[in-house]
């Protein structure tokens, strides 16, 4: 048995994609783990192959009013897996994130950690956490490395076989975090937070970033809704969530020890039930004059949006709103019966009147669905443009687990089981025809 506490690094992989912005992603799992650890009496270091901030960028970093900026790049070659579908020339394919060369450099100026934590976002970004791993063995040839998130949670088989990890860990940490220390390096860990109680966890570990541009923030984990095409109920069963005062003490804890001003809300679910959870906290921060700028960019349930939800989230400062619209065919309520025509026309209603502008206004529509007929896509545009908001298309990717990957599989063209990153949502597995995919390119012009 070893008491005298280890070393632990705590690594965000890189992103491998076509296109990829910080519009407010950071790694909130890894940063409650690394927080969890602390609070154990490990060392904890932390690299972040996404740091927009790294001491060793020459040019100016750049951060928006909001927080967002963008990712230094380098293009790379694109994956075997995908040149059949796309060609070898001509195509951006781009690691996203600090230069290769900066993080060697990093993690050969560490001490050797006595394991080390890789975490995982998007499925299809698996070839940048393959990328990760083999350098953080190269440099410490030896070292257990354990992956999880949500790419390992997804697709398990395909990260056991492909990532280099030793451990592959699925779901979330905290029920399986301290058997994995004490195997891989003998030190038990005392204090796990009580899964029924997300009060008990500790505040993320974000002060492990060299500068927080804007601060996540989950005031729930899960989703009561079970969308066909989301994962949110296979990755976080139970739809758990923290009471307003313990989030409030977070956003003020961010703020006033590290001038945070922006925050991004990550929930799922964060307006349901809103009595008991929004409403108080919205309350407190408004009581409260702490003048900061919120951001929902994970959408929020139009069904909730009333006259008093949109009027406490402007005068708490809520700054991007997104919702979750998915379609305007009220009609064909195939991805879950989350909102009717009248309740999408009242909540915009509500927003309006309670000051919010159109350009703070944005409702996400599904675009690339299985079997989508694009008319639907169209005409919601115009139906979000003609309500005074802005419609943005999020394109669809298939997830594993999801109850909509089985019609996925069948309808993409080619075997998106092949490879997760097959999934892209850019390449738009499940659309078809050549003149489908023309069609998105003049969606995405209308909505620009
Ligand atoms: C917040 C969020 C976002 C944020 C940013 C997320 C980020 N950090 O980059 C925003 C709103 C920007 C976003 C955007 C998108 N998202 Co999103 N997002 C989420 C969401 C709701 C929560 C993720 C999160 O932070 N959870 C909270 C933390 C605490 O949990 P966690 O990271 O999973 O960590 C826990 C465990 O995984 C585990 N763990 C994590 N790391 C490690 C490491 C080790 C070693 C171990 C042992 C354990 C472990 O322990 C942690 C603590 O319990 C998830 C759904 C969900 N409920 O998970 C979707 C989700 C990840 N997003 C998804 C999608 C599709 C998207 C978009 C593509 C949507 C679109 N079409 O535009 C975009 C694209 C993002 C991009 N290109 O950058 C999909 C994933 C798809 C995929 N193929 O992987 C999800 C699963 C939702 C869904 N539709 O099913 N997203």
């Amino acid at each position: 048995m070893r008491t005298d506490p280890p070393h632990i690094l705590c690594v965000n992989p890189w992103v491998h994609d076509f296109a990829a912005f910080d519009f407010w992603a950071r790694p909130l799992g890894l940063f409650t783990i690394a927080a969890i650890l602390r609070r154990n009496r490990v060392r904890v270091s932390f690299v972040d192959c996404m740091n927009r901030f790294h001491p060793r960028k020459t040019n100016r970093v750049k951060v928006y009013w909001d927080g967002r900026g963008p990712f230094e790049k380098t293009r790379i070659p694109l994956p075997e897996v995908l040149e059949p579908h796309l060609g070898k020339d001509g195509v951006n394919f781009t690691r996203y994130g600090a230069l290769k060369g900066w993080i060697e450099q990093d993690l050969s100026a560490m001490d050797r950690p006595d394991l080390i934590l890789v975490t995982s976002l998007m499925t299809y970004w698996a070839t940048g956490v393959a990328e990760t791993i083999a350098l953080l063995k190269k440099v410490f040839p030896g070292v257990p490395v354990a992956l999880g998130g949500i790419y390992a949670t997804l697709c398990d088989a395909h990260a056991r076989q492909y990532s280099g990890a030793d451990h592959v860990i699925t779901g979330p940490a905290e029920p399986v975090l301290a058997d994995l220390v004490k195997t891989c390096t003998g030190f038990t860990l005392n204090h796990i937070p009580a899964p029924t109680d997300l009060d008990a966890e500790p505040f993320a570990a974000l002060d492990l970033q060299e500068s927080m541009a804007y601060a996540p923030i989950l005031t729930s984990r899960g989703c009561p809704f079970s969308c066909e095409y989301c994962a949110s109920s296979f990755l976080e069963p139970r739809f758990r969530r923290r009471s307003p005062d313990n989030v409030f003490q977070e956003i003020r804890h961010w703020h006033t020890r590290f001038q945070v001003k922006n925050f991004a809300f990550y929930d799922d679910a964060l307006l349901i039930n809103p009595e008991k959870n929004a409403f108080p906290l919205l309350e407190r921060i408004i009581d409260e004059k702490m003048d900061l700028f919120f951001h929902t960019p994970n959408a929020l349930h139009i069904k909730e949006i009333s006259a008093k939800a949109a009027d406490l989230m402007f005068k708490a400062g809520f700054k991007t709103i997104r919702l979750g619209l998915e379609t305007t065919d009220f009609s064909s309520h195939r991805h879950d019966i989350k909102v009717r025509q009248d309740e999408f026309f009242t909540a915009v209603e509500n927003l309006r009147a309670a000051g919010f502008a159109k350009d703070q206004l944005g409702a996400y529509l599904l675009c690339g669905l299985p079997g989508q007929d694009l008319d639907e896509v169209e005409a919601s545009i115009g139906l979000v443009k003609r309500l005074g908001v802005t419609p943005v298309l999020a394109y669809y990717t298939p997830i594993p687990h999801t109850a909509m990957w089985a019609d996925a599989v069948k309808n993409a063209r080619f075997d998106i089981t092949a490879h997760p990153a097959l999934t892209n949502n850019s390449l738009f597995p499940c659309v078809r025809s050549q003149q489908d995919l023309a069609r998105i390119s003049q969606l995405k012009k209308m909505v620009k």
